[in-house]
């Protein structure tokens, strides 16, 4: 008999053993966690996600959110997992996580774009897109956060294969967007925020990030926006900015919060996290703890007002 190391949830982990983690969590915590596979990506890994909730056998709402778009953004991947070990460990004690627990489900994939992820682990710390193949050219992956039906291709993307904006050959072209969009697609009725997780400059964005136009529900979503950073600043006064995409960060088309948000999912946000360029993607291990701490904070504020609402 071999002893299991524990997980570490302050150190930056690599696919192997998250992948080895997600399984034993989930089947360590059976009564809050199942798992499901929603496809395999391009180079055939496995694409895991969790239901994390208390099993009540009706429908619940439900809260949706991914890491690891971008594959060097690796303080996302370590927020997802934290987020998962803090849900099951606080339900029972902490009186929010418990009523959000017994009352909603919350869809997490820890990891999106789990090739490139092992990519900035073996070849290249800085790389960003999938590593699918582009016909007629030697240039490899396609930016998934361009690859989404919102005003595809359109502004701030490149139909230049070689460029780190890459929004692929056509919408959902690659099969991680087109898994996590089936998923969702398929749960719209229950899907009722969507929350999808990047770094670094520290913003919460919702839409709309493919055109100026304010949202529809721009109002609700910005008050909601300010409620979550007031509380992740609460912790350690660590300093956000919220508002659209495109007047908050930059016009970019084909991102998955303005899908989302356009297919009927009000509460869609995207969370850039810690820092704001001192380290960017390279932010220290020791920031994991307090990074993953506060944004607990904003995650929850927000899944609490979807309750309520
Ligand atoms: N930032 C996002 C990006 O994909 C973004 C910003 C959000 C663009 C929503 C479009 C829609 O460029 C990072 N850091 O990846
Ligand atoms: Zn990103």
């Amino acid at each position: 008999e071999r002893a299991t190391k524990a997980h570490d949830y302050t150190k930056y982990n690599n696919w192997a053993t998250i992948n080895d983690w997600v399984v034993s969590i989930s089947s360590a915590n059976a009564d809050l966690i199942s798992r499901q596979e929603i496809g395999n990506t391009y180079e055939g890994r496995p694409m895991h996600l969790l239901t994390i909730g208390k099993k009540t056998g009706s429908a619940k709402p439900a809260v949706f959110m991914d890491c690891g778009f971008h594959a060097r953004e690796w303080i996302t991947h370590a927020f997802c997992q934290w987020f998962i070990n803090e849900a099951v460990s606080t339900y029972g004690s902490d009186p929010e996580m418990t009523n959000l627990l017994d009352r909603m489900d919350f869809f997490v994939l820890p990891v999106f774009n789990i090739d490139g992820y092992e990519y900035t682990w073996t070849n290249d710390r800085m790389w960003r897109k999938t590593r699918s193949r582009n016909s007629g050219s030697s240039c490899i992956g396609t930016d998934p956060n361009r690859n989404f039906d919102a005003g595809w291709c359109t502004v701030g993307a490149s139909s230049n294969p070689c460029s780190e904006t890459y929004c692929g050959s056509s919408i959902e072209s690659e099969i991680e967007s087109k898994n996590l969009a089936n998923f969702i697609r398929s749960n719209k009725s229950i899907i009722k925020a969507y929350l999808t997780v990047h770094s670094y400059s520290q913003l919460l964005l919702f839409p709309y990030s493919y055109k100026y136009d304010l949202a529809a529900d721009h109002s609700e979503l910005l008050s909601v926006s300010q409620g979550a950073i007031a509380a992740l600043s609460s912790l350690y006064g660590t300093r956000y900015t919220s508002g659209p995409g495109a007047t908050t960060i930059y016009l970019a088309a084909g991102g998955s919060d303005d899908w989302a948000y356009d297919l009927g999912v009000k509460y869609s946000y995207t969370f850039e996290l810690r820092d704001e360029g001192r380290y960017g993607f390279l932010l220290p291990e020791s920031q994991i703890k307090p990074t993953c701490e506060e944004t607990m904070l904003a995650v929850k504020y927000i899944a609490s007002h979807v309750l309520n609402n």
